[in-house]
């Protein structure tokens, strides 16, 4: 069945607030509704017709294609990343107030992706103190197994941390992470996955004649701290400002959500 979107967060129950706690990553149906989703797909497809895209991959198979902060790009996606339902439901799992940090609209060509790679967030994300950080990965068409739906490794946020993988693109490097079990998540348009910024995640390639179109959008612990990666792209963060390593990123570019 694909009807009614949830209305509210509170309508999210209990126990896949302590799934995701326990798991790393939850998978919520309908959190958009009928028309939502078409106006978001809508605006998703102008986006990345019109902006400059990121490859991520190699020749003409890439593994995907971005918008990099799609959320400073367009309105409507501006009010994807601070949807109330999304983020109030970011806030039940993290159980902790948050803030947006960015959102990239990600596009998986249809017949000729790449497969995603396992790996895990945290390494990549210009900023700590924020042991809550989690991304809402939002549909905008249906992700079967074979249009490349994301897959987790539950638990994998868990792991202490001599046990927790080093290389963030190597994370079945290590034999703890290597022989735990991997869970698939297809889902339907307006469908959301959360996954913790530590949770081990792949996807698959996209094998249909469709377009996989989806918007990750990361939030932040409120208070956390700006750092550097040592990589430019990933620390330059447009309409910011002046940042400072060891700073707290809470200026407008980074809203309270929820
Ligand atoms: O959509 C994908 O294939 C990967 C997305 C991802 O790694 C993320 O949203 O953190």
């Amino acid at each position: 069945m694909h009807s009614g979107a949830l209305v509210t967060a509170r309508d999210l129950a209990e126990e896949a607030v302590r799934r995701y706690r326990e798991d790393g990553f939850v998978h919520v149906r309908q959190v958009l509704g009928e028309p939502e989703i078409a106006e978001f797909h809508e605006d998703a497809m102008e986006l990345l017709e019109r902006e400059q895209r990121t490859g991520w991959g190699a020749g003409d198979r890439t593994v995907l294609e971005f918008v990099a902060d799609s959320q400073l790009k367009s309105e409507a996606m501006r009010r994807l990343a601070v949807h109330p339902v999304i983020t109030g439901i970011a806030e039940r799992l993290a159980g902790v107030p948050l803030r947006l940090f960015k959102q990239e609209l990600l596009l998986k060509e249809a017949g000729r992706s790449l497969p995603t790679d396992a790996h895990f967030d945290e390494f990549a994300l210009p900023f700590t103190a924020a042991p809550s950080g989690l991304t809402a990965w939002v549909a905008l068409v249906d992700v079967p197994m074979e249009r490349g739906c994301m897959t987790f490794v539950p638990g994998s946020h868990l792991l202490p941390p001599s046990q927790r993988p080093q290389d963030a693109w190597e994370p079945f490097g290590r034999p703890e992470v290597r022989w735990l079990p991997r869970v698939a998540v297809p889902v339907r348009a307006g469908d959301c996955t959360f996954h913790h910024i530590r949770t081990v995640h792949s996807a698959g390639v996209n094998a249909t004649g469709v377009p996989r179109v989806s918007a990750s959008t990361v939030y932040m612990d409120d208070g956390a701290i700006y750092r550097k990666t040592g990589n430019r792209g990933l620390d330059e963060l447009p309409e910011a400002g002046e940042l400072t390593p060891g700073r707290r990123l809470d200026g407008a570019r980074f809203p309270r959500v929820g």
